[in-house]
């Protein structure tokens, strides 16, 4: 049995993204669900391991780790093999600024509670809430678009799955779940592609995770 618990949720992308790294570095690990429809992470236990009360939170031991992007950059210094950033600082910066453009300014905006706070305290319409998230995907989209022609091969930076890759797949999905038209990213919708026909990429697939409802 793995010390590893991944705190997440099938859907959530921010989880998905930590499942593809552990997928990649072969690591074993146990599942604890939380159902955002139900509000379940902010429960007060739950927030006592993870203060935002957001998935995921990885718990490793005596440690817990928050925020997908530092659980991302602790599995690559704890099992370094196969590297998923380049080793020149350059390269590991442009690989770091990909993943950036959707942690940082694709995905808050697209939020469960960001959502809920459009409806609730602004009273947008469901036709609202989708222009605002195809907005804020396809502006995002539009310059990590350029950012990995660039720079790719068969992935986001060169020939093998990158941090960039970790973000880039879990981030379509949500788009397509939203309905958004991808016809405008050929070179994002590929290293999808590529990604995806990786069996640790399928293994990590919200489809595939124990509590997927479909
Ligand atoms: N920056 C955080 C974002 C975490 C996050 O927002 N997680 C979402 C799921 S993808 C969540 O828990 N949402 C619940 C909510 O909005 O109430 C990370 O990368 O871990």
């Amino acid at each position: 049995m793995s010390d590893l618990i991944l705190h997440g949720y099938w859907r959530s992308s921010a989880s998905y993204r930590v499942r593809i790294a552990l997928a990649l570095k072969g690591v074993d690990y146990a599942q604890v669900t939380h159902d955002l429809r139900s509000g379940a992470q902010r429960a007060p236990d739950y927030r006592a391991l993870a203060p935002q009360g957001l998935v995921p939170a990885l718990v490793a031991g005596d440690t817990v780790l928050t925020q997908s992007g530092a659980i991302l950059e602790w599995i690559e210094a704890r099992w370094p093999q196969p590297p998923l950033l380049p080793a020149d600082p350059g390269d590991a910066a442009i690989v770091r600024a990909m993943a950036g453009i959707i942690a940082c300014d694709i995905h808050p905006l697209g939020n469960l509670r960001i959502l809920q706070a459009l409806r609730q305290d602004f009273g947008a319409s469901e036709d609202q809430v989708s222009g605002w998230i195809a907005r804020w995907i396809g502006d995002g989209f539009t310059a990590l678009e350029t950012l990995v022609a660039r720079h790719c091969g068969r992935f986001a930076f060169g020939d093998s799955p990158s941090f960039a890759d970790c973000r880039i797949v879990p981030q379509l999905y949500n788009a397509r779940r939203f309905g958004v038209d991808l016809t405008p990213f050929p070179r994002l919708c590929a290293v999808d592609a590529a990604a995806c026909a990786l069996p640790a990429f399928a293994a990590a697939h919200p489809d595939r995770q124990p509590d997927a409802d479909i």
